[in-house]
């Protein structure tokens, strides 16, 4: 693809070289794509008017980053999603040619440390994938499994033709414990296979249709067959009639179809070391949120799943899932010292706490931060293994992890035991923070990103397939690099270079977003569903006297609310969304504004970034005099709270606001939508795709307060001269979600993903081995030696 500045600088080459020296002239070492913008902006004001609306324009619109130096400039475009395209523009002969990903980036490394040579460590990881087959079209991003199956239902049916058996030895090595699973070691290959089912079905056609498996267990047992094909005659019958098709003539739904129905999953560990894991008493504590909900709510989406499938496979197997967390002695009021726990609305599944110990084997007492666990997780990964052979007997038939700590916890687990791993990052911190690799060194005391970001690319890389919540998530939107595409190539000036990090167009990744308990979060209008003392309680916590966990009252009890809740910290924008509204006098005639996060005295955290967030918001109510306008609830919510209080929102035809700078997913935003409430959020992250900008809620821009203001306040005012415009946006809310956002359609996606990689991986040899080898030296060599530094916990 040729790129309109390419073009320019070959047909009107005084232009491009009157901007780059305009750059020059800036004298700015580092540049964002903001700053190029701008940059050129001026450069046509000044000289070249007619530029500013020119193809040259959308190239610098593209442009994603710049550095300079001496007599060189180099430019990072990505003309689209997931493809970048490297410049460099040299002042001596005024050429501007293409180079490669790792020039660009030994130059950045030489800008910041001074020195030629400061990185010598240069990762890629393409060789080692060079026989994984790839998407090539951006729209396939996220639909991995798709792919895959288009992809080898070839193969499989070449297979079949040439008698090389793949289905065979696959369905046969399922079991559990002495139980064989569908096909008994009797059946030697799938010409024995095809005739054994034609038998088994005829038989079954003279069956009576209520029969269970029991009653015919013995005849098919002699023809070979063992239990899993179903409780019912019609649902024995539907899946051996999906497998002799398959044998036939393969093709991929049935083969999805097929797979989805039989017995490969039982047990599940699930690994979320950091923050405060627990049911009561921990949402908005430092470094717990959504991570929490999320898993608590898959966990019993995925058992309520696969016992209904078990059921219909007519097993009687109970199956289990294990939470693996820390175990914090000093837990405060939750019950995160508490080895184990039983997971509410679970027959049999648990949260197990595995405590960090020191190398001496000593147990660390206290909370850590999310950014510092990085010195305990081999120990804890041992730990955890042992536990969960304890609870099992058995090894997991699959393990998830779950952020970078999680994550990197789940690939020791799962090759000690050599089970699929599955990884979910929810937030990748490294476009979180500006420069975050660039210059890790000066964030190195507080974030320890040497660490993660290699924790990181070491469990995206190992795992056998990448759930994510939404596109935006994988490769970002045409101006937004994605979290993941953020891995594809950077460096770490002085540590490490990396060329090829990950490969968004790998089939590993695939979109399954999570959904809102929908037993807690439902339309403010099914009011027979309401609990009324959880209403009056709602009530009071927004107009009740005001006590030592909230500042603020609401003098006029009749005007909307602009409601808003999350964790107290700095990205989270909690602070902006007050900034605004205090600066805002339109919306501050209109409506209060509700917060709900954090603590109200700064000395009860034990967060530095909450600690500063507390001191600014009590500085906002000072400076803009909030207290009768603006509730500042700091205190912990229970679930059951929490949904009535987005439902009370919606009585009072309210909005929910969801400022941050950036939001991976937000759960809040999906609670909010699920009971009716209009919701404002960020377009920096997922709500960007959750929310239907003027459709089903409004995206913010945070950077843009006054903007985001305004809207609200147009917004109010509109919804005064068109009574059925909050219906309007509420009720598209409401449909969004339960048309895209369920842990019902979660769970079952899930599942099918495992069974489909599960057999693409036995088949195919997907094991990418020599990946898992390079990316064993990466740990051992790279991430335990950061991890070893990191200042140990007394
Ligand atoms: N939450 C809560 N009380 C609080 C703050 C948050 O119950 O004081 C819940 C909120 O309802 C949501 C989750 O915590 O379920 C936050 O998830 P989200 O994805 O919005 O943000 P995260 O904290 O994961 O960044
Ligand atoms: C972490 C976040 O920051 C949120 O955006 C997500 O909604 C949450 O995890 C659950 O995945």
């Amino acid at each position: 693809m040729q790129l309109a500045i390419e073009t320019y600088a070959r047909q009107q080459p005084d232009v491009v070289t009157g901007l780059f020296e305009w750059y020059r002239d800036c004298a700015k070492m580092l540049w964002l794509g903001s700053d190029l913008l701008d940059g050129f902006v001026n450069y046509c004001q000044h000289a070249h008017p007619e530029l500013i609306d020119s193809p040259l324009r959308e190239s610098i619109i593209k442009s994603q980053e710049a550095a300079f130096s001496g007599n060189q400039f180099y430019l990072l475009i990505r003309p689209r999603v997931a493809e970048q395209i490297y410049l460099r523009y040299s002042y001596d002969d005024h050429r501007l040619t293409r180079c490669e990903a790792s020039e660009f980036l030994s130059f950045k490394e030489k800008l910041i440390t001074g020195r030629e040579h400061s990185t010598n460590l240069e990762i890629d990881l393409a060789p080692f994938e060079r026989d994984v087959p790839k998407m090539n079209q951006t729209r396939s991003i996220g639909s991995g499994v798709e792919f895959l199956n288009r992809r080898f239902s070839s193969r499989l049916s070449n297979a079949l033709r040439y008698g090389d058996d793949l289905l065979l030895p696959f369905l046969q090595v399922h079991a559990y414990g002495d139980q064989t699973f569908l096909i008994s070691p009797a059946i030697k290959n799938s010409t024995e296979l095809r005739a054994a089912l034609a038998d088994a079905l005829e038989y079954i056609k003279a069956q009576d249709s209520d029969l269970l498996w029991g009653d015919v267990e013995s005849s098919l047992r002699l023809l070979g067959f063992e239990p899993g094909w179903g409780r019912t005659i019609k649902d024995i019958r539907t899946t051996m009639e999906l497998l002799a098709d398959l044998l036939e003539a393969p093709d991929y739904s049935n083969l999805e179809r097929f797979l989805d129905r039989i017995p490969m999953i039982f047990n599940i560990a699930i690994l979320s070391p950091h923050g405060y894991f627990g049911q009561k008493n921990v949402l908005g504590l430092p470094d717990t949120g959504g991570q929490v909900v999320y898993i608590l709510d898959q966990v019993r989406a995925l058992e309520r799943e696969i016992k209904k499938r078990l059921y219909e496979q007519g097993l009687a197997i109970s199956p289990r899932i294990l939470i693996i967390t820390r175990l914090i002695p000093e837990a405060g009021d939750t019950t995160c010292d508490q080895p184990i726990e039983p997971v509410e609305g679970t027959d049999h599944s648990l949260i197990i706490r595995v405590p960090f110990r020191r190398l001496d084997g000593s147990i660390v007492t206290e909370w850590i931060s999310r950014f510092e666990v990085w010195p305990y997780l081999e120990q804890f990964s041992r730990d955890s293994e042992q536990a969960i052979v304890e609870q099992l007997g058995r090894r997991p038939d699959l393990v998830i992890g779950n952020y970078s700590d999680g994550n990197l916890a789940a690939y020791l687990i799962a090759q000690k035991f050599g089970v699929t791993q599955c990884t979910i990052a929810h937030a990748l911190e490294k476009t979180k923070y500006l420069y975050s690799a660039l210059y890790w060194q000066d964030m190195e005391e507080q974030y320890h990103f040497s660490c993660q970001f290699t924790a990181d690319l070491i469990a995206m890389n190992s795992s056998d397939f990448i759930i994510t919540s939404t596109y935006q998530e994988i490769a970002g939107s045409d101006d937004v690099v994605g979290q993941y595409e953020s891995y594809g190539s950077f460096t770490m000036p002085g540590l490490q270079r990396i060329i090829h990090g990950i490969d968004v167009f790998d089939p590993k990744f695939n979109i399954v977003s999570p959904g809102a308990d929908d037993s807690i979060y439902f339309p403010y209008h099914a009011g027979k569903r309401r609990s009324e003392q959880d209403v009056r309680e709602v009530h009071n916590l927004l107009y009740g006297e005001q006590s030592s966990n909230c500042r603020g009252f609401l003098q006029d009890n009749n005007r909307p609310l602009i409601f808003s809740m999350a964790r107290l910290d700095k990205i989270k924008n909690l602070t902006g969304l007050v900034h605004w509204y205090g600066c805002h006098e339109t919306l501050r005639k209109t409506a209060n504004l509700v917060i709900v996060g954090g603590v109200i005295d700064p000395t009860h955290s034990h967060d530095g970034e909450e600690q500063e967030q507390i001191r600014h918001m009590h500085e906002l109510f000072d400076q803009y005099q909030l207290d009768t306008q603006v509730r500042w609830l700091g205190r912990r919510l229970d679930k059951s709270l929490c949904g009535e209080l987005y439902r009370c929102i919606a009585d009072q035809q309210g909005i929910f606001v969801q400022p941050a700078f950036f939001e991976a997913f937000g759960l809040t935003v999906v609670e909010a939508m699920a009971s009716g409430v209009p919701t404002f959020a960020t377009r920096y992250g997922g709500p960007l795709e959750i929310i239907e900008d003027k459709v089903s809620g409004f995206h913010i821009d945070p950077n843009r307060g006054d903007e985001a203001a305004a809207r609200m306040a147009d917004f109010f005012e509109r919804c005064e001269t068109d009574k059925k415009y909050w219906q309007y946006i509420s009720a598209n809310g409401i449909k969004r979600i339960e048309a895209r956002y369920t842990w019902r359609r979660y769970a079952q996606r899930l599942l099918t993903l495992t069974c489909i990689y599960g057999f693409w991986r036995f088949s195919n040899d997907l094991e990418r081995q020599e990946t898992n080898r390079y990316l064993q030296m990466l740990y051992h060599l790279q991430f335990k030696h950061r991890a070893a530094l990191i200042e140990p916990i007394r």
